[in-house]
């Protein structure tokens, strides 16, 4: 179900007892039984009672000394008392768990999902008991070759569970799900539907906007489901003027308030239109980590951290790579006037060829979709990073993922990111067949760091697959630790932030070089945690390359993007 923040709901977070597995022998010890000893003779090589303690939500890795690099099992127990009320049903929610979960109430499993940062639930109205009841969760976070993301990527691999759990209470019949936002194109067409679960009874389900004195009534069909389609004249949602309204949505025995944001995006020709302006993308990378805490972000207070320094910097967009953020994530970007870009874990390798990754990205995708398909500040789809296309089925998957993509919501772009390019004499040379089906030419580029210029960058030259879409820089950037001023600065070993800068004082000089160019994104906004990074003086296990370090201290390229931004135009002429 979508909006859990909005219903019944008791929380089970807090703390929740232990037990590190590292050899995997908790499966034929069978720790989800919990047993306790009944004979004299009897024991259990396991015990939650006087082992470790973790809070939930929250990565596992931060919170205990051994965890710090730990990738393996972790067996959560949660004791919880619970009444039973007639008439009504009982839904366990998780935000997410990273990356496998196993879930077991009162020594029952209830059911398992993969995928580390999307939500998921179980029906367990005849499960739970009346008074004491013990959720017990195996977590795993292994990597796995054909997992997604799978064994390669440069950020720390937070297991655990990182997101809120609640128990939903709904009545027989509720609003499981509702799609409200404006038809692709439109600024006044509200196109969308209502459906109910656990009653096929017909009913009238109502939607509401008490600001624009608009009520509208539709009926469901067999299926609990209802389509809607109604006129107003809202006023729309931008980043100048991030305008919420209230969204009430009636049935005969359930309510749900949402705030929505209504607005349009679309790309024309090569251009990206908001509400039917052109508009310039200025955009920043944000991984899901709380820079001062060092640890997975996962609260609306993180959240507010990250978000307001993206502000700070002039941004009108977030790009959250590689992998769905937490919802309060994207619930305050759509409140502060950010747009968002929202990225599935399809990163570098994986293995398309495999029978099952194919379904594994489906199943992301639609609960990705469907958790923030409401939100008017959500305008990308990302469903892929740098995917090389010489790996088998690559191309083949990718192209029926963004079929299914526009199948489940035609009204946001859909975009692959590559950095399928080449950079001779001075030219960039960027072909990847992918880009047919992205809606706008996405690419990660390094000039200046990975790769050195070859030549003055205001004399950059282009060579563009298909010359007639909209060109977006994802990434771009060079690493720099804060406070180191050495000379010379015109050496990469040296991690200088004067080296930092000429980067991307070098990059806005392409910039101006650059065809059909409708937004950047720095790579990134904070240094963050990735174990790779293991140069020990310079790095210390950070990626670098943040505009700010991860004590909050600004370095000068983040004054350059901040005067790039301020002097850039949002809406560029049509
Ligand atoms: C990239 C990746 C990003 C990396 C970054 C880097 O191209 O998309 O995930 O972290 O480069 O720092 O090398």
């Amino acid at each position: 179900m979508v909006n859990v923040e909005a219903r019944e709901t008791i929380s089970l977070n807090g703390e929740w007892n232990a037990i590190i597995d590292p050899s995997g022998s908790g499966d034929y010890r069978q720790v989800w039984l919990d047993k306790k000893p009944q004979l004299k003779t009897d024991f259990f090589e396991y015990s939650f009672e006087g082992g470790p303690v973790l809070n939930v939500p929250g990565d596992f890795n931060t919170q205990m000394k051994e965890l710090n690099y730990y990738e393996g099992i972790v067996w959560y127990k949660k004791p919880f008392n619970y009444s039973v009320k007639s008439g009504k049903r009982v839904f366990l929610h998780f935000g997410a768990v990273n990356y496998l979960a196993d879930v077991y109430l009162n020594g029952v499993k209830i059911g398992s999902h993969e995928g580390g940062f999307t939500p998921f639930q179980f029906e367990i109205t005849e499960k739970i008991k009346e008074g004491e009841n013990s959720l017990i969760v195996r977590v795993d976070n292994r990597r796995l070759p054909k997992g997604l993301p799978g064994v390669g990527f440069d950020w720390l691999n937070y297991g655990g569970i990182t997101r809120d759990v609640d128990l939903v209470e709904t009545d027989v019949s509720f609003i499981e799900d509702y799609f409200i936002q404006l038809e692709k194109g439109s600024l006044n067409t509200v196109l969308g539907w209502v459906r109910l679960n656990g009653n096929q009874a017909k009913q009238e389900v109502t939607v509401e906007i008490p600001e624009l004195d608009l009520r509208h009534v539709a009926n469901t069909d067999a299926e609990g489901f209802a389509g809607i389609e109604f006129n107003m004249k809202p006023e729309l949602w931008s980043p100048s003027e991030p305008k919420l309204y209230q969204v009430i949505i009636k049935s005969k025995t359930d309510v749900v308030i949402d705030s929505i944001g209504f607005r349009s995006i679309e790309v024309q020709g090569n251009k990206v239109l908001l509400n039917q302006q052109p508009i310039f993308l200025k955009a920043v990378n944000i991984h899901e980590e709380n820079p001062y805490k060092r640890a997975r972000a996962f609260s609306r207070d993180d959240a507010r951290i990250l978000l307001e320094s993206a502000k700070e910097l002039g941004c009108n967009m977030v790009r959250l790579v590689h992998y769905p953020h937490n919802e309060y994530m994207v619930k305050e970007a759509e409140k502060m006037g950010l747009m968002v870009w929202n990225e599935l874990p399809v990163y570098q390798h994986i293995q398309f060829s495999d029978s099952l990754v194919p379904n594994k990205m489906e199943n992301m995708l639609n609960e990705m979709i469907s958790r923030d398909k409401n939100r008017g500040g959500v305008v990308v789809w990302a469903l892929s990073n740098e995917t090389y296309p010489g790996t088998a089925n690559r191309d083949k998957e990718l192209i029926e993922l963004s079929e299914k993509c526009r199948a489940n919501d035609s009204t946001r772009l859909v975009v692959h990111v590559t950095n399928s390019q080449t950079y001779r004499d001075h030219t960039f040379d960027i072909q990847d067949t992918l880009f047919l089906h992205s809606d706008l030419i996405s690419i990660n580029e390094y000039i200046g760091w990975y790769i050195p210029w070859q030549g003055k960058p205001s004399e950059t030259k282009w060579k563009v697959a298909f010359p007639d879409k909209p060109i977006f820089i994802s990434e771009f950037g060079g690493e720099a630790k804060f406070g180191n001023n050495d000379t010379p600065q015109d050496e990469a070993a040296n991690w200088t932030e004067g080296y930092q800068e000429q980067i991307y004082l070098d990059q806005i000089e392409m910039f101006k070089t650059t065809p059909n160019l409708v937004g950047v994104s720095p790579w990134l906004l904070y240094d963050y945690k990735s174990l790779g990074r293991m140069h020990p003086v310079h790095q210390q296990g950070f990626n670098r390359k943040g505009l700010i370090s991860e004590d909050g201290e600004k370095k000068k390229a983040w004054y350059v993007i901040k005067d790039y931004y301020s002097a850039e135009k949002d809406q560029i002429p049509k």
